[in-house]
């Protein structure tokens, strides 16, 4: 095999994947759809092992031992799809803070399967790719496409059928996120633990699945038409139902902190002032990313200044998607 080097942003979900199918295959309960981030992600060199093992290192450390058997198993996973001899070693280094919420697995495993490509001279088109990418985090599949992403999920998906594809976008929506960081601690609760609990324990998860496909095709239709109101309301909702099926589970999984509310509390006073300009949502921890456009910037980021560091928050726009850098630096 060749040794190689891959480069993929992390994506904010703007309608929510939460729940897996049962069985193999790491399948989406639900339809989710997403924002590719510009400069924030994570770059993968892939090479073979010396070792009787596969070497994972995170940011120039050998990778904790959870980290390093779930690359581990994905990477044997993946042995079973595409047969490859011997073990690999990964080298991956990430501007994404780790696992708080900001996507950094799904960087890391789409760059992981844009890189195995490569490598293993897989000739993977990019549909085939976000399904490897599938297979170690499901929100890792969207990051292989730039700007705005969907990914298939729902129950009795097959392994084929869960594949991410690139969106259509009004040439009107100019949009960007702001990032406010209030924490960049690793969280209590893996994303997948959540999700599986959420799942087997919680009464409001079946609301949440029943009504996700609405929210996919809806926000599919704003981002064609160029509706960033009807984006905006559908991102919270598909958010705030996310954290209702969290907050109802047994026991209760609650990933906000005061300092999240304080930041919702923000951008429902700047609609009340200026209109329909901002919208929040969070994932699997507790920063808040703003999504306006462009026009709307300057006042969302005065708001927050006058509240957080100018260090907390961070501006960022549509990015690309997952490829090879081999050469560049
Ligand atoms: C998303 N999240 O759509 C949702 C919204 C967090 C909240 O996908 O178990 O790390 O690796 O497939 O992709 C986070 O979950 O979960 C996630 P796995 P993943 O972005």
């Amino acid at each position: 095999m060749k040794q190689a080097v891959a480069y993929a942003n992390a994506n904010i979900a703007l309608v929510k994947y939460w729940g897996k199918n049962d069985g193999p295959y790491n399948i989406p309960a639900v339809s989710s759809l997403s924002m590719t981030l510009s400069g924030m992600g994570t770059k993968v060199m892939l090479a073979s092992s010396d070792f009787s093992n596969h070497v994972i290192n995170v940011q120039g450390n050998d990778a904790e031992p959870l980290v390093k058997n779930r690359v581990s198993s994905y990477l044997e996973q993946v042995r079973a799809f595409f047969p490859y001899d011997g073990f690999l070693k990964i080298d991956s280094i990430s501007s994404v803070p780790f696992a708080s919420g900001l996507a950094s697995s799904a960087s890391f495993f789409a760059a992981t399967a844009c890189v195995l490509n490569r490598a293993l001279d897989l000739n993977l088109d990019v549909k085939a790719q976000s399904m490897l990418a599938r297979l170690g985090s499901g929100s890792a599949a969207r990051s292989l496409y730039s700007n705005f992403a969907g990914l298939h999920g729902g129950f009795g998906l097959n392994h084929d059928e869960a594949f991410a594809f690139p969106l259509e976008v009004h040439q009107d929506l100019d949009l960007a996120m702001v990032i406010v960081v209030v924490d960049t601690h690793k969280k209590a609760i893996s994303s997948t633990e959540a999700m599986n609990a959420t799942k087997n324990t919680s009464p409001f998860f079946s609301a949440f699945l029943s009504s996700s496909k609405n929210d996919h095709d809806d926000a599919i239709l704003a981002l064609k038409t160029g509706s960033f109101t009807r984006l905006g309301e559908i991102m919270e909702h598909s958010t705030l139902k996310m954290f209702a099926t969290m907050w109802s589970a047994t026991p209760f999984i609650n990933y906000w902190q005061p300092a999240t509310l304080s930041v919702v509390n923000l951008v429902l006073a700047l609609r009340k002032k200026h209109g329909p300009i901002a919208y929040f949502t969070m994932d699997a921890g507790p920063n808040v990313k703003i999504l306006c456009s462009n026009a709307s910037l300057p006042i969302v980021t005065h708001a927050l200044a006058e509240i957080f560091s100018p260090q907390t928050f961070h501006v960022i726009k549509p990015g690309a998607g997952a490829k090879i850098i081999d050469g560049e630096t």
